[in-house]
């Protein structure tokens, strides 16, 4: 288990805001973990690179006119270890460790963010909020440029091209926002099961796209992955598996905001960034993401003081 209480990271935005844990509101939970990529590696090393870009955010936010760190404490969790005894751990142990932290930290009130690592570790993290909330469905929204529908991908049905298998296969309805590069299997099961789809195609297209997405999720809450290639790679090209005709930055935010406006965001997350040496561009923009989640839960939930 993580230690939770104390942290020995580099701490999102820079240590002159960091909390006490009792008084945090976010927790960003780095999850440093890499085993089943498939094109280019190096997402284990996304979240160091991702709370070193952070230093480099202004703590004001232009667009809600707010200094929202000095407003809402967010502190950085030690970050999941996928080691135990020198050995790389099971993708099992690695989704049970997991969830027993998210469970934890959003049991203590915390509005989770974690950070990857690859995508197949969503699952546990979605596991999570579904012991906080039993009986009560969420909406798994996920944006991203492939569909993760695969039952198995290379053997394995923890593969990062399999995660939203997984959570459809638990039964929560899903929003698929823009997908751009499926497999037959996948856009089969799109048609059986009737799953929501919104199209990178249509998304650059269809300005209502956004209206329609949100009027599509039929639940309170919902959960938000977000794998950093649903973004066009001109924005973040550090990512394992780059897809051409992503979301760009004011298409995604529009979307966001309506998103934690209109339903109870239970939690988040943010994957797949995989640094590339001598640019810094994927990882800023990804910390300047999480910042944006953080800021429009805020205002959504409430948070700023006046
Ligand atoms: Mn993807």
């Amino acid at each position: 288990m993580t230690a939770i209480a104390s942290t020995s990271v580099l701490p999102f935005l820079g240590s002159e805001f960091v909390p006490e844990y009792p008084q945090a509101r976010v927790a960003i939970l780095p999850i440093p973990y890499e085993a089943t990529t498939t094109y280019r590696r190096g997402c284990k090393n996304g979240p160091a690179a991702f709370l070193e870009a952070s230093q480099q955010l202004e703590d004001y936010d232009e667009e809600l006119d707010r200094e929202i760190a000095s407003e809402v404490g967010i502190y950085t969790v030690e970050p999941i270890a996928d080691t135990a005894n020198g050995q790389q751990v099971s993708a099992e142990e690695m989704l049970d460790v997991t969830e027993k932290t998210v469970e934890k930290l959003a049991r203590d009130g915390k509005f989770v963010i974690a950070v990857g690592g690859e995508h197949s570790i969503t699952t546990g993290i979605v596991e999570a909020y579904r012991k906080l909330y039993p009986g009560e469905p969420f909406t798994v929204v996920q944006i991203d440029a492939h569909g993760d529908l695969r039952h198995e991908y290379e053997g394995s049905i923890y593969n990062h091209a399999c995660v939203m298998r997984r959570i459809v296969d638990m039964g929560l309805p899903t929003v698929q926002i823009g997908i751009r590069a499926i497999c037959k299997e996948e856009a089969d099961l799109i048609k059986e099961k009737q799953l929501t789809v919104f199209r990178s195609r249509e998304i650059a297209t269809q300005p209502d796209w956004v209206e329609r997405a949100i009027s599509s999720i039929k639940t309170k809450r919902i959960f938000l992955t977000i794998d950093l290639d649903g973004i066009d790679p001109t924005l973040i090209p550090g990512v394992g598996t780059p897809e051409p005709g992503g979301l760009n930055w004011f298409s995604l935010t529009a979307f966001l905001r309506r998103t934690f406006e209109s339903y109870e965001v239970v939690g988040c997350d943010i994957m797949e960034l995989a640094p590339i040496v001598d640019s810094v561009v994927s990882e800023f923009t990804a910390a300047k993401l999480a910042y944006k989640l953080i800021g429009y839960q805020a205002l959504a939930r409430g948070w700023f003081r006046t």
